[in-house]
């Protein structure tokens, strides 16, 4: 017997198509459904009667929606959320989106037809897509609408320790790698980060990096990063980037930390792995998953839960990567 993807595929649309046609949750044209009607005939498909049965109410499901799996902050992340969701019966039904708006808006659909009882995002690509939603849902980083709670990390706080840490190591020559300008938690590091340079009356300078992380991502701007063995500090806007950046200062032979001093940000767990270990500002990942699990539950229980943002506190840990001095 068929299943919904080869229908989906024989009738040429996405399955998020299929499942609103089958459980009447959102629009399908005419067309469209005498098409989905017609695989479905032909190919005698019976949508599992388990599943019917869970979506005639919610599902123990929670949505989650990260934009990059390969970012191990973003493991992590999800790994807190998914123990704290076990531990109240539920499970996670993850979503990958690389940053991308359409894959956030299909993924949200599916979402929607599996009934889920609540949704976790993580910088959100369609803040506009929200206000169509019923469904509980709790934002990380990225401020959707004056109805929906966000949680981030105190990432301008974030953003002067780093440099003010750099400074007190004795680094006068400093680059910031600045993360894409769509990410709104980035942008507060680069605002505290130049806050902090502003106070001592020093200049930095700047790259900018298009996206999150990919192997290849110094190759989009190897002009500025031929550049570095002029400086003496880097910071860079989250650690898998900072490791790329260590990665090519090695290739560079420029050495780590008595040449050139280096600051990540989140803390995740690849710090400790690296050769020197990295030098981070630390997101608290346990504080952050727990906090938006039990604000979700709160709203799935229907509680009445003040829309206000949530900061966690961003700190210093000091590793390898740097030499404070005595
Ligand atoms: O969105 C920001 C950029 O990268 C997020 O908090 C992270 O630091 C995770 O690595």
């Amino acid at each position: 017997m068929a299943n919904i993807r080869e229908i989906a595929e024989k009738a040429g649309v996405g399955i998020a198509t299929v499942s609103r046609y089958l459980n009447d949750t959102g629009y399908v044209s005419d067309q469209v459904k005498a098409k989905i009607q017609k695989e479905i005939e032909e190919s005698n498909y019976k949508p599992n009667a388990l599943a019917r049965a869970i979506f005639t109410k919610n599902s123990k499901t929670i949505g989650l929606i990260v934009p990059n799996i390969c970012n191990p902050f973003f493991n992590q992340i999800a790994s807190v959320i998914e123990e704290n969701a076990n531990n109240m019966g539920y499970t996670i039904f993850l979503c990958n989106t690389d940053d991308n708006a359409e894959k956030e808006r299909n993924y949200l659909e599916v979402l929607q037809s599996n009934r889920v009882a609540g949704i976790i995002v993580a910088r959100s690509k369609c803040e506009e897509v929200y206000s169509h939603i019923e469904i509980p849902v709790i934002s990380f980083e990225s401020y959707i609408s004056d109805k929906i709670i966000t949680v981030s990390s105190d990432n301008y706080n974030g953003g002067k320790i780093a440099f003010e840490h750099l400074y007190e190591c004795g680094c006068r020559n400093i680059l910031h790698v600045r993360g894409p300008k769509s990410f709104e938690a980035t942008e507060e590091r680069y605002r505290g980060f130049s806050d902090g340079a502003r106070e001592k009356n020093l200049e930095i300078d700047f790259i900018e990096l298009e996206s999150d992380f990919q192997v290849k991502m110094i190759d989009s701007n190897i002009e500025g990063f031929n550049k570095i063995s002029k400086y003496d500090g880097i910071f860079v806007f989250n650690d898998i980037a900072a490791a790329t950046v260590m990665k090519f200062l090695k290739q560079k032979e420029i050495k780590i930390p008595e040449e050139v001093q280096i600051v990540g940000f989140d803390n995740s767990f690849i710090c400790e792995l690296l050769h020197p270990s990295l030098t981070t500002i630390s997101q608290p990942i346990q504080q952050i998953g727990t906090a938006i699990i039990e604000l979700l539950f709160k709203l799935i229980n229907g509680e009445d839960v003040p829309i206000k943002d949530h900061f966690m506190k961003t700190e210093l840990i000091n590793r390898e990567t740097t030499l404070p001095r005595r």
